[in-house]
């Protein structure tokens, strides 16, 4: 089936389900990329309660073997999982790619950066997180190593002299626009904020593209785009 747009008409795409959470650093990637896309109106959003261990389930595991959220599913009954996949996606319907690049370079730069970012950034807090905080909670942290946690935590303190650097030298995390791995970053310092890893305020670049960042309708109402109108 082809599900492209080419005039940006959103309406005429088939509804889609986002299975997430709502407060979540890694679901916040998508509902930026949703609210950047403006395909809010195509989106029924889902929420799995993380805390119940929801997504350990064997009900939610056949949707995402991962059992991490946030999942896209297709009216076709396709399941996309991981925000990467699921950003380029969502990127691509208009035929017109925004966030993901628009040429060989761009799609490069773009997917290295952000690969960049959930490796030394995100997912290492998330880690931290599961590993070295009561993370979800016993009945969900079934194994825990504070030290690896530590760690990890260590290394998403490390990321974020490297993001202020690349700050130092351009407007946003892959060149001179917004994209996907703005996003990714976006994320690290919303699990950064949660779990209360302070970004060092002598990380200047870092504090000034942060603060513009959260200016961005798309991140600024991430949280409360799926709350009834
Ligand atoms: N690589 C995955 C992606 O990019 O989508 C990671 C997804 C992920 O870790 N999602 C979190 C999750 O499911 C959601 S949230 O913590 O940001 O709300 N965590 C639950 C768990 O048990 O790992």
């Amino acid at each position: 089936m082809n599900t492209q747009i080419s005039n940006g008409d959103a309406t005429k795409l088939p509804m889609m389900t986002i299975h997430d959470w709502s407060t979540g650093p890694y679901p916040a990637r998508v509902r930026i990329a949703v609210a950047e896309k403006n395909l809010r109106s195509r989106i029924n959003f889902v929420s799995v309660d993380l805390t119940k261990g929801e997504h350990k389930k064997p009900a939610f595991l056949a949707k995402n073997y991962s059992g991490t959220l946030p999942v896209l599913e297709l009216d076709d009954g396709t399941f996309i999982a991981e925000c990467t996949a699921i950003t380029e996606y969502l990127d691509g319907l208009d035929g017109s790619p925004t966030l993901t690049g628009g040429t060989p370079r761009d799609t490069g730069l773009i997917h290295m950066m952000s690969k960049r970012a959930e490796l030394e950034l995100l997912d290492a807090i998330s880690v931290y997180f599961h590993h070295a905080t009561p993370g979800l909670g016993p009945h969900v942290e079934i194994y825990q190593n504070a030290e690896w946690g530590f760690r990890q935590r260590d290394k998403a303190l490390r990321g974020m002299v490297y993001f202020d650097g690349v700050l130092k030298k351009q407007p946003f995390i892959a060149g001179n626009f917004f994209s996907m791995a703005d996003i990714t970053v976006i994320g690290g310092l919303i699990f950064a904020g949660l779990v209360k890893l302070e970004v060092p305020a002598e990380y200047e670049a870092l504090h000034a593209w942060y603060a513009r960042m959260n200016e961005r309708p798309s991140v600024k109402n991430r949280v409360t785009m799926s709350d009834p109108a």
